[in-house]
């Protein structure tokens, strides 16, 4: 019996490999990456992927060995200990330089999505307000993406009454730096483009900064990615990247379809504002 189980447990690292061999064929791996810095995301990942991979099979490997040699019978001599001080040690040394070495390794990637913010000044990190003038706003609210659009009479003003609302309808300008401003308007969100590479939690009673940049048009996902109540699966929006002619042409129709449906009793009482 013994050894049909060092067999099950070698089929363990056997099946587990397989799975990421194959998984290319049938498009079960990494979205296509559109983002400028998705790269250096996906290297993290792939480095960090066969650093564990490695360690996995090593030791499902001498797993399934101790099984097969040991396997109830006596068929080798059986040696008991109370454990091993020097055996300890080097166990513990190793997976702490590890991820020592991660930690080192990955400080670029992370500064250069979340730290070095293009839209601030020379110095890098979070400039003055007007250098930190975000393109958009979004709300994330259960369960849907509230988008605010700075609108087309003062260009770039976030906040003033020409604002542009949109629900679940991302649109951005392919080849120019996002810079959006990521609000909860109840609980904790978490705003995922995974084509661009992107996760940022958002946080009732916080405005969160979040910059990007797509290279390449087409229509992507933007979901949520923590779980925020019971309508979680349906929090789905849209991310549509077109070149800067189309998005201006978007924004506008936008704006014209608000301004034919807004009520001019209510605008002039300044409600929904
Ligand atoms: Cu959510």
């Amino acid at each position: 019996m013994g050894k049909f189980w060092s067999i099950v447990f070698l089929l363990v690292p056997i099946l587990g490999v397989a799975v990421f061999v194959v998984s290319p064929w049938y498009n079960l791996w990494l979205p296509r990456d559109i983002s400028q810095n998705g790269h250096t995301i996906d290297h993290l990942f792939y480095f960090i992927l066969w650093l564990t991979g490695a360690v996995f099979v090593v030791t499902e490997v001498v797993l399934f060995w101790f099984l097969w040699r040991y396997d109830g019978k006596a068929s080798a001599p059986v040696k008991f200990t109370h454990g091993s001080h020097s055996l300890e040690i080097v166990w513990t040394i190793i997976p702490a330089a590890v991820l020592l070495f991660i930690a080192i390794y990955q400080m670029n990637a992370w500064a250069n999505s979340k730290i070095r913010n293009p839209a601030a000044g020379p110095d890098g990190i979070y400039g003055t307000a007007d250098d930190m003038r975000p393109m958009l706003e979004v709300t994330a609210r259960q369960f849907e993406w509230r988008l605010r659009y700075p609108g087309l009479k003062a260009e770039g003003v976030l906040g003033d009454d020409d604002d542009i609302f949109v629900v679940n309808d991302l649109h951005l300008p392919v080849n120019e730096e996002i810079l959006l401003e990521l609000k909860s308007a109840d609980v904790l969100h978490s705003f995922f483009l995974p084509n661009a590479r992107v996760k940022q939690d958002a946080v009732p009673g916080m405005k969160i900064p979040v910059w990007f940049r797509c290279t390449q048009t087409g229509t992507y996902d933007l979901v949520c990615a923590e779980l925020c109540g019971w309508g979680h699966y349906k929090m789905k929006g849209r991310l549509t990247v077109e070149s800067r002619e189309d998005f201006d042409k978007w924004l506008a129709e936008k704006n014209e379809e608000q301004k034919a449906t807004q009520d001019p009793q209510l605008a002039a009482e300044g409600v929904g504002e």
